[in-house]
């Protein structure tokens, strides 16, 4: 059954269109960089925020209430919704997927059913797969809304919820890979603490490791190739999330020798509560070498927690566009709508002008950051910012010629020369520029 058909393909037509049904900067086919913009960008639809969303708020319950949602029957509606996704994607030129297993289908009493009831929407799934060519760009496994992980998951103190983690997370990989996942998604939700005064800490993390390790040999073990990714953030749903930030991500993988087989998800939102800026948290895993993929969703300045709206700010996705594609753009990973229309937002309208907000916001980024390498002003900016690298005693410094002692020798005869300008307020400029006129 089509549930959608007030509205038609969203199709391209230009800054132009006072169509809102409409693209207004993304045009899938046009080449940019040498590359198309559908193959730049990878838009992906979250099966969660999208299709099961309801609404609900701390004050209130749901005020979204979807035609697919009707039947009385659990399973029914879970296949409904599968029907439903596929026209969306189909209608909004979205390429891609990602899903937890909950999403997907309803939980029952025991492992078992729950896993039965898995499998036969799984396999409703794979047939709209092949029906309409729609890929599956991550999965992963919901181990933190049910109350059995009210201590954490991996982390939990209750070694048999440890052990229901890793029975959960190797059905989310074989689900994953039966539908040709290109990645599969680690986010710690409850992997985390609130207070110390009944934490071990040490344990914890040792744990959590051990559950990581383990998935990588299960992966060996199936021949699932996809690439595993680990979704930073900082706080919410505990205080202390392990996983605070790109950087804490990346000295647990070293420490625990799981570096070779994680890059990171990087989510908008989760870096700006971590106090950072998304672009410093794209940055961070571009110059490790571990960059993966993006949850494109933001926050709210005035709001401290996730929020997960549809991205609209041309800044942000200038600036990580930026980063992609000087991270080589994406190889497995995608952008994310890991987002979600305001519960005011309510009919099923909204979906499209959201989706058509963030996309456009990132192709019109794309476009910008595109032209921004192109002409590389500010790569050239930087280049000569550091140029003192390249000569002399900063050559000497990187390359390893010199120590403490040769270094006090060049200070008492030379000093420090005068520093220049570093003209944050002329770049800042140059850039609205860019966005202006691109
Ligand atoms: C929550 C996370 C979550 C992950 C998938 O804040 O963003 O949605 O992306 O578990
Ligand atoms: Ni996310
Ligand atoms: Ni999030």
């Amino acid at each position: 059954m089509a549930y959608f058909h007030q509205t038609g393909k969203i199709v391209y037509e230009g800054a132009a269109s006072k169509n809102p049904y409409s693209f207004k900067y993304y045009n899938p086919t046009e080449q940019i960089a040498g590359k198309s913009m559908k193959d730049h960008l990878r838009f992906s639809m979250s099966w969660w925020h999208t299709f099961t969303y309801g609404g609900g708020d701390p004050f209130g319950g749901a005020t979204i209430h979807r035609p697919w949602d009707r039947s009385e029957n659990d399973a029914e509606r879970a296949r409904e919704r599968v029907f439903a996704a596929f026209e969306f994607m189909e209608k909004m030129q979205i390429g891609y997927f990602c899903f937890h297993d909950a999403d997907l289908a309803p939980r029952r009493s025991n492992l078992l059913e729950t896993n039965r009831v898995l499998d036969e929407i799984v396999a409703v799934i794979k047939q709209e797969m092949k029906r309409t060519g729609i890929q599956c760009l991550w999965g992963t496994s919901n181990c933190f809304g049910d109350d059995k992980f009210v201590h954490g998951a991996a982390t939990s103190c209750n070694a048999s919820v440890f052990a229901y983690t890793a029975a959960q997370i190797k059905k989310a990989i074989e689900v994953t890979q039966e539908l040709g996942g290109e990645n599969y998604v680690f986010w710690g939700g409850r992997e985390g603490y609130e207070t110390l005064l009944n934490t071990n800490t040490a344990l914890e993390l040792d744990n959590f490791a051990r559950l990581l390790h383990m998935a990588v040999d299960y992966a060996k073990k199936i021949g699932f190739t996809g690439q595993f990714l680990i979704e930073p953030k900082p706080k919410e749903p505990t205080k202390h999330q392990y996983d605070f930030d790109a950087q804490t991500v990346l000295s647990f993988l070293r420490k625990y020798e799981l570096e070779p087989y994680f890059k990171l998800n990087i989510e908008a939102n989760h870096a700006t509560l971590a106090g950072h800026t998304f672009q410093h948290e794209l940055n961070m895993a571009r110059i490790n070498g571990v960059f993966g993929s993006v949850d494109a969703n933001t926050g709210d300045p005035q709001l401290g927690w996730d929020t997960d709206q549809f991205p609209t700010g041309i800044y942000d996705t200038t600036l990580a566009m930026y980063e992609i594609l000087q991270a080589g753009g994406f190889t497995t990973g995608g952008l994310n709508f890991d987002a979600k229309v305001r519960r005011a937002s309510f009919e099923e309208d909204d979906l499209f002008l959201a989706y058509i907000a963030g996309m456009d916001t990132f192709a019109r980024g794309l476009r910008v950051a595109a032209r921004l390498l192109e002409d590389g002003v500010l790569e050239a900016f930087k280049e000569k910012r550091y140029e003192s690298y390249t000569e002399g005693i900063g050559k000497d410094i990187v390359n390893g010629r010199v120590g403490f002692h040769e270094l006090e020798a060049y200070a008492l005869i030379h000093g420090a020369t005068p520093n220049v300008s570093g003209r944050q307020e002329y770049l800042e400029s140059l850039l609205n520029q860019y966005i202006f006129e691109s």
